[in-house]
Order: C-alpha cells, then structure tokens, then sequence
C-alpha cells in the first residue's frame, strides 16, 4: 500500500463495514502458536494494517514459525508523532523488539529475514548461501519489478492512493488513468512466469518442496489481483491453494482480513 493518508478514508468506511472486525481500531492481541503462558509480554511486537498484503507477509510468517508475539492494529495513526518518532517513514509493517538498534524494523521482507536469522528458522530462509540468495532474489524482484505492477493495477480499485508521480496518482483524467492500470495489470504475467520458470524451476515453491519467506511474500501479493479479478494461470491458482493447504490457519486467519477488505470494497462498488 502507497503512503499517502489519503487511505484513511478507506479505513473509515471499511471500519462500518461487514469487515469490521477484521480492520478492527487499534488493537492489540497476544498471539502464540505454542501454549504460551498468558501473563509473559511477548517480546516481539507487531504494528499491522490488517488489510495490506505487505502487512500479511509478516502476519502470516510469525503464525507460521510459531513465534510468540503481540500484534497491534494501528490503522490511522501511522502518521501520528508518536508512531513518526519510532518509524519516520510511517511504513507497517512494523517491528518493535528489545535489542534492535533503532528499537523497529520495518520492510516486510527485512522482517521475515531478520526474524529468521534470529530464531533460526531455517525451513523459511535456507542457511546454505547460493539457497539463501535465490530466495533473496526472488523477494527483491518481488518488492522491485512484481508489486509495483500489482500496486499500479489493484490500487484504484481497493481505494488505495497511488505513489508520486504516477498517472494514477496524477490529474490525468479517468481514460488516462483506466489506461494506465490496464498497461500495469498486462506487465503482472511476465515475472508472474518469471517465479514459475526460474524461481520454482519445477518445484513447487520458491524454496523448493517447501514455502520459504519468498513464497509467503508472493502468495500474500498474489491475494491483492482478486480485488480486479484477475485470471491467474492455472499453475498460479495451484501455488496459492498449495501455500494455503501447507500454512493452514497461520495462513488463511491473516488472509481474512485481505479478502474480507476486498469484498468489502467490491460490495461498495456495485
Ligand atoms: N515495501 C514495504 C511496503 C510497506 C507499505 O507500503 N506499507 C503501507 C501499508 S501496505 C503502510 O504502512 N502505509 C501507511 C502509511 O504510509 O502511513 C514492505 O514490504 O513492508
């Protein structure tokens, strides 16, 4: 999702909305995969927009792993002082943790790898360097080449205000705009083939016979292309039932809230 508070809106409305209880205000929960012990503060400490797939990356990775951690839903106040003086690019999601130089870490991507690194969770992000890069690759190419075309082709739709200097965030008018997002929603299958061909190479995930932190970062950006309906290959549409079927419920509860927040857009359009 771009940066503007121009989303704010959207969050109002979605807020009334039968998603409520998805977007939430402010809330925190104290989650763990394992029999945490209720009383114990997690350590690690999550500020999430509940309906951005950036946020999802990281939400379903925590779940997966099974890390203990606390999750806050900080819609509409990514730009208060408070939350700048912690994170001056306003960005979610965000880590806070004890031990992190500048006390949060945001970047979706950075977080996963980081949180890996420190648990050393393995199965996500292999050690091995040549493993180690392919995943760093394919995720670079995700937040450089991928979710630019997915932002510029779902955004208009989900209500969500577009970066600087692009058409759709320009005064062109609507024609220029429809155009634009059409040329970007046509530019999604070639390094949609390009995950296919190089990064699974035959295998069923990006980390090979399992999903790596690249294959959580796919799959929640792939969620994004229901809000324009698009036709995803037949191979895509199996890759995202798989990474369903394989992360179950630390998977499909952060998806909620993404489709609930598509659907919930969808409804208003009609
Ligand atoms: N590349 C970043 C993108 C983060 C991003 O764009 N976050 C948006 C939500 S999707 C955000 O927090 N926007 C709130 C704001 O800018 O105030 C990542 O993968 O974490």
């Amino acid at each position: 999702m771009a940066k503007k508070t121009a989303a704010k809106p959207a969050a109002k409305s979605a807020k009334k909305s039968a998603v409520k209880p998805a977007l939430g205000a402010a809330t925190k929960t104290a989650r763990s995969a394992k029999a945490a012990k209720p009383a114990k503060k997690p350590a690690l400490h999550l500020n999430v927009l509940k309906p951005s797939v950036n946020n999802m990356s990281v939400r379903v990775f925590v779940r997966a792993a099974g890390l203990d951690f606390a999750e806050s839903d900080v819609w509409g106040s990514t730009r208060t002082p408070e939350f700048l003086a912690k994170n001056p690019a306003h960005l979610t999601p965000m880590l806070e943790e004890k031990g992190l130089p500048n006390g949060a870490l945001w970047e979706s991507c950075a977080i996963m790898q980081y949180l890996s690194n420190k648990h050393g969770l393995e199965k996500f992000y292999p050690k091995a360097p040549a493993k180690r890069a392919m995943i760093d690759s394919a995720m670079f190419y995700l937040i450089g080449t991928l979710y630019p075309y997915v932002a510029r082709a779902t955004y208009p739709a989900l209500g969500f205000p577009q970066y600087a200097g692009e058409v759709g965030a320009s005064d062109a008018g609507p024609t220029e705009k429809t155009e634009a997002s059409k040329a970007a929603t046509a530019a999604i299958a070639e390094p949609l083939e390009v995950f296919r061909t190089f990064y699974m190479n035959g295998t069923p995930f990006i980390g090979g016979s399992k999903p790596s932190i690249a294959d959580i970062r796919l799959a929640a950006t792939l969620e994004f292309l229901a809000a324009i309906d698009y036709a995803l290959p037949d191979w895509g549409t199996a890759y995202m039932a798989a990474m369903e079927k394989k992360l179950g419920k630390a998977y499909s509860e952060p998806a909620a809230d993404v489709r609930g927040y598509i659907a919930h857009v969808k409804s208003q359009q009609k």
